[in-house]
């Protein structure tokens, strides 16, 4: 047999012989590459000055979410003054890293300031629409994914709605969120997440999966349903799991797997994690797994220690078990991990605009490319950036820009005296170049 590792070279011309493309990533974030997949991890922002910790965080996983600081409570500490501090430290060096950012979290009937906890009715309506409008067009563009909605459904045997002031509102405040956040961020995907949901046969699992049926079937705005995976003795892995990760995504939703911890230790809980990466890696509509934190230490649970890596940063059984079934997993259809080598000019001038846009390719990944703009000329120009169906552009950076209402079309000027911005594209496998014009503002 060949050697292991050789990836043929873009332009190149040989064509892979299959069983010599058994590269094996050595991070988790590149072995979930390899099937087109994420894999993220929860930050808090508390921990950034501690190097292991960022050290992990940049080197193992390419999708963030914010452990705490884009809750409401965090976001909007009085009604209608937004704070953005903490959570723009964690989501600046995710994009500055090329990573992915879920949001986490819009509407909840937790971690509320307490203004909002105080209020009721058509008032808190209203409070809720504006701080999800406020939130995510603040975060546009940024945004992978947004767990518009958490944990809106009792647990036991009920198959109710939780109650909560939010659910007193009225039933439909669910599907209120999901218009709000469609409008306000367009190209980001709209997420219900909950927990124990894992188990198919569950009333809490059975009742999430009907409203997200209606939803599809009445037309409100919701792309992905997050299974938080939060699992121990008493709550273990299904043997479902793939069933009800299956069944969700034949609703027509991508399903991602978004705070996974499984407390143990050893073998045991190597195996459980092989096993959700297992399920995930089965369904080709589950596009990543994110962890909840990184080091057992960090964990809102770590008397359980329930993580990838130990309080000293040295990775687990665990760890090596997520790493060697992510490796294994079959490359299937997507991920296009070849660029094409011609493309459309870098520059656009056009006539009168007293401006240059060029275009530059950033890092280039199984599912996604990061693209440069710089742009030159007198004040006061704005550049127009479009990208083609099925790309998105899922992150910016130097820059606050507006869009169309299709989502593909994105104004912006760098921020700041700067003369550069930069983005991120899901090309879909269209790796088309975005086209650029610049004009007098
Ligand atoms: O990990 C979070 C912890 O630091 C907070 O104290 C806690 C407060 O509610 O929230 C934890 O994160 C939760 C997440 O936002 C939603 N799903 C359950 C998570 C664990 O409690």
């Amino acid at each position: 047999m060949a050697a292991l590792g050789t990836m043929t070279a873009v332009g190149g011309g040989a064509v892979a012989d299959d069983a010599a493309v058994e590269a094996s990533a050595t991070t988790l974030a590149g072995a979930a590459n390899i099937s087109g997949r994420y894999f993220g991890v929860a930050v808090a922002a508390g921990r950034l000055s501690d190097s292991t910790y960022t050290g992990i965080i940049g080197r193992e996983f390419d999708s963030v979410t914010a452990e705490n600081e884009m809750k409401l409570d965090a976001t909007e500490p009085n009604q209608n003054q937004f704070t953005f501090t903490n959570a723009d430290r964690i989501v600046n060096l995710a994009l500055q890293q090329g990573k992915k950012v879920r949001g986490h979290t819009l509407a909840w009937h937790s971690q509320q300031p307490g203004w909002m906890a105080r209020m009721e009715g058509s008032a808190l309506r209203q409070a809720m629409l504006n701080h999800v409008t406020r939130v995510a067009t603040y975060y546009r563009g940024k945004i992978h994914s947004w767990d518009v909605v958490n944990e809106a459904f009792a647990d036991g045997s009920s198959g109710a709605r939780r109650d909560s002031n939010l659910q007193r509102t009225g039933n439909d405040w669910i599907e209120a969120a999901f218009r709000a956040a469609r409008a306000a961020d367009p190209g980001a995907k709209l997420c219900y997440n909950d927990y124990n949901t894992d188990n198919w046969s569950h009333a809490k699992t059975q009742a999430v999966y009907r409203m997200v049926q209606d939803f599809k079937a009445r037309g409100v705005p919701i792309d992905c349903v997050g299974f938080q995976a939060h699992f121990n003795s008493g709550n273990p892995v299904p043997s479902n799991y793939h069933t009800t990760l299956q069944n969700f995504a034949n609703l027509g939703v991508d399903v991602q797997i978004t705070e996974l911890d499984i407390e143990g230790s050893g073998t045991s809980q190597a195996e459980q994690y092989r096993g959700v990466t297992q399920a995930c890696l089965a369904v080709s509509r589950c596009t990543g797994i994110t962890v909840w934190g990184v080091r057992d230490t960090d964990s809102w649970r770590s008397y359980g220690t329930p993580l990838l890596f130990d309080g000293s940063g040295n990775k687990k059984a665990a760890y090596h078990a997520v790493l060697e079934t992510l490796n294994a997993a079959d490359p299937g259809n997507p991920p296009t991990t070849t660029p094409p080598t011609s493309n459309p000019p870098t520059t656009t001038t056009p006539p009168g605009g007293g401006c240059t846009a060029t275009y530059s390719e950033g890092q280039k990944w199984g599912d996604r490319f990061n693209g440069n703009v710089t742009v030159t000329g007198t004040d006061n120009w704005v550049v127009t950036v479009t990208v083609r169906y099925p790309q998105r552009i899922i992150a910016t950076w130097n820059t606050t820009p507006s869009w169309d209402s299709s989502g593909n079309v994105m104004t912006a000027r760098p921020n700041g005296n700067g003369n550069a911005f930069g983005f991120t594209v899901m090309h879909g496998g269209n790796w088309t170049w975005p086209s650029l014009t610049c004009r007098a503002a």
